[in-house]
């Protein structure tokens, strides 16, 4: 937790109303840090301890300096994207809120190396994983450089990304694509289920 003093949710008008099911933070960290940035993270691991994994994301994230982790979804339980199915476990998903003062590479290279801290392996594309961090979004930064796109190419067609993303931010919206409410209505709700009985945290 914060060893400063705690700002009222009404003083971040960055911060959305949201579901009593998600975890979020409200406090000083946007004033101690200069002109942090709003990202969003998107995790997923459908190999080894899904849970444990996803949570150690999260807490090497937050450890991050720099970096602040601001909300937390649900957990997901995800039918595998891209691949014959029947062929890879099913993942775990979720999608954090961060606020940031690292440029969108050095995100990118702290996301990398929480994987690589993980042990992913990375032999084949779409291939199982015990953690996969995918930077959905960077402020409003739009970008084809293929080393880091922005948003990320896929989010707007994928439920295990647009569910939690719409649990974080009910107002977010896809930079190019329309916001994350109309997209999950468009494509639905088929292959994810919350996994009710199971919690993220927020780190303290
Ligand atoms: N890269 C470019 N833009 C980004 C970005 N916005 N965030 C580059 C992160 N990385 C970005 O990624 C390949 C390259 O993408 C990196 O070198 C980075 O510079 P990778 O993590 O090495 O490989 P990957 O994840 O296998 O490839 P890819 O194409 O990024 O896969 P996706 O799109 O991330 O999909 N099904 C379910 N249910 N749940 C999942 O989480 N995930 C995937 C992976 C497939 N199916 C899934 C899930
Ligand atoms: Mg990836």
């Amino acid at each position: 937790m914060s060893v400063f003093s705690t700002n009222g949710p009404q003083s971040d008008p960055t911060v959305q109303p949201v579901p009593a099911s998600v975890v979020a933070q409200v406090d000083a960290a946007d004033t101690t840090l200069s002109n942090p940035k709003r990202a969003v993270v998107s995790l997923g691991s459908n190999l080894g301890n899904r849970l444990e994994t996803l949570q150690g994301a999260i807490d090497a994230l937050e450890d991050t300096p720099g970096l602040r982790v601001k909300a937390v979804s649900p957990v997901y339980e995800t039918e595998p994207w891209g691949v014959e199915p029947g062929t890879q476990p099913s993942y775990f998903n979720a999608v954090v809120v961060i606020r940031t003062t690292l440029p969108p590479s050095s995100l990118l290279e702290r996301g990398q190396a929480i994987e690589e801290a993980f042990d992913r392996v990375r032999d084949e594309r779409w291939g199982p994983r015990t953690i996969d961090v995918d930077i959905l979004a960077y402020a409003d930064v739009v970008s084809d450089d293929p080393q880091l796109t922005l948003p990320h190419p896929r989010a707007h067609e994928r439920a295990f990304v647009l569910a939690p993303w719409y649990d974080v931010e009910p107002e977010a919206q896809v930079a190019g694509h329309g916001a994350v409410a109309e997209l999950l209505a468009r494509i639905g709700r088929g292959g994810v289920r919350t996994r009710e009985d199971l919690e993220l945290r927020l780190p303290e």
